[in-house]
């Protein structure tokens, strides 16, 4: 970036370290969590402006502070394009500062402290801020929450429904963070209706999969949809609220001055500009491979005698049982972590470990399939994965499967022109 003058080393060598570290692990390594990826250079530079020095409360056109013009271009852009990428939203707010906020500013804008809200449990594909009683969600409100069915270990619509009439919310969130189905946002408006219940999808996950018309859309359905920024969207790490028009108002309010003072303005710059390259038509392309590399992945763990959570995956992840092999989430977790494979432990429905422990792992392809990995090199990771887990503590075959790793990630390079040589391995 020209209008750096690439100080860091001198003035804060630790940081420099750290990020080169950072940059040394990315490449190097091959990163397989669910809710990760890598965004393009000019997310990165747009993320790291000078816009960051700008207080900008309020809106665009409509500023506390003075000297917004240009901030005003970044925001009307971000709020253009997201328009374009998601046709079905009549109002969008690209100000939250991460999904759980984007989350927050909608239960302020239906839910008063004490109202009931239903979500999906944690322990079963769930988020933290769907009611998750250690998170604000279960602090403030009256929480219900729904689980996957024990047999299939998808979402039963019949059981919501008799839930729902029971329980009447006020709210009901459809979403999930490891769930590797797709969700019926019209069964789920059906329920709300039935109760007279605010539907609100939270698409983090699959916001990409949704741009790309490869997963059923939340519109018409909700009143209120909430996403993350930074996972199949391939953006800076933010989040964003869709809603219909008659709640732009109480959305905007409970956003800011609600919740949040000044928005990040470099960081709504860097929005606009992924929100440019995901309208593209490769953005499509990239949105498939990553369901395909899934699909190929899934395919290749059940022959290797993995079990699979609902038997397999429609979207960008899936949930790996590892109680065939008798291990635990958090062992697994940590011994790919030595070959450079990183994953996260994830329960698994009704799981008899606790969430510390946990009896499974997610797996998601939308980083790799960034850095242009296909189905064959899905296969093989799944391969190398399998080969850590019938030999842990194997060190010789450890180091060959670190080699392995360090192979692939050297036939889809990544980041190499920013490692600097002393960081080159
Ligand atoms: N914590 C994120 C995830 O990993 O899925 C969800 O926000």
């Amino acid at each position: 970036m020209n209008h750096l003058r690439n100080c860091l080393k001198d003035i804060d060598p630790e940081i420099y370290d750290a990020i080169q570290k950072e940059t040394q692990r990315e490449t190097y390594g091959i990163e397989l969590i669910a809710s990760e990826n890598f965004v393009s250079d000019a997310v990165l530079e747009a993320a790291g402006s000078v816009m960051t020095n700008k207080y900008a409360e309020g809106y665009p056109g409509r500023r506390y502070y003075g000297g917004c013009q240009f901030v005003d271009i970044a925001e009307n852009l971000a709020r253009e394009r997201a328009k374009q990428l998601f046709p079905g939203a009549e109002h969008i707010n690209v100000q939250p500062h991460s999904g759980s906020q984007a989350n927050m500013a909608v239960y302020f804008t239906v839910l008063k402290p004490g109202d009931k809200l239903m979500g999906l449990n944690l322990s079963h594909g769930g988020h933290l801020t769907h009611g998750h009683p250690v998170n604000f969600s279960g602090i403030l409100y009256n929480v219900v929450h729904y689980n996957v069915d024990r047999e299939t270990e998808v979402l039963n619509y019949d059981d919501l429904m008799e839930q729902a009439k029971k329980e009447k919310p006020k709210l009901i969130v459809a979403g999930a963070s490891a769930y590797p189905r797709i969700l019926d946002f019209k069964k789920f408006r059906k329920i709300a209706d039935e109760v007279g219940a605010y539907l609100m999808a939270d698409i983090a996950h699959i916001a990409g999969l949704i741009a790309a018309g490869l997963h059923p859309s939340p519109f018409p359905y909700c009143d209120f949809v909430t996403t993350t920024t930074h996972k199949t969207l391939r953006g800076p790490r933010a989040g964003m609220i869709m809603c219909k028009e008659k709640y732009a108002k109480a959305i905007d309010k409970a956003v800011m001055p609600g919740m949040q003072g000044g928005p990040l303005m470099h960081i709504i710059a860097a929005k606009a500009v992924a929100f440019k390259q995901d309208l593209q038509p490769e953005f499509k392309e990239y949105q498939k491979q990553i369901i395909a590399n899934a699909a190929a992945m899934a395919d290749e763990f059940r022959k290797l005698g993995f079990r699979l959570v609902s038997g397999g995956t429609d979207t960008h992840l899936m949930l790996v049982d590892l109680r065939p092999f008798k291990l635990t989430g958090k062992t697994v977790e940590g011994e790919l972590g030595k070959v450079d494979i990183t994953v996260n432990r994830n329960t698994i429905p009704y799981d008899p470990e606790k969430p510390f422990i946990t009896s499974g792992i997610r797996i998601g392809t939308p980083a790799i399939t960034t850095r242009g990995m296909k189905e064959d090199e899905s296969r093989q990771i799944a391969q190398l994965i399998h080969r850590v887990v019938v030999n842990i503590g194997n060190e010789k075959i450890y180091e060959d499967v670190k080699n392995k790793v360090r192979e692939l990630c050297e036939q889809f390079p990544l980041y190499q022109y920013k490692l600097k040589d002393e960081y080159k391995i």
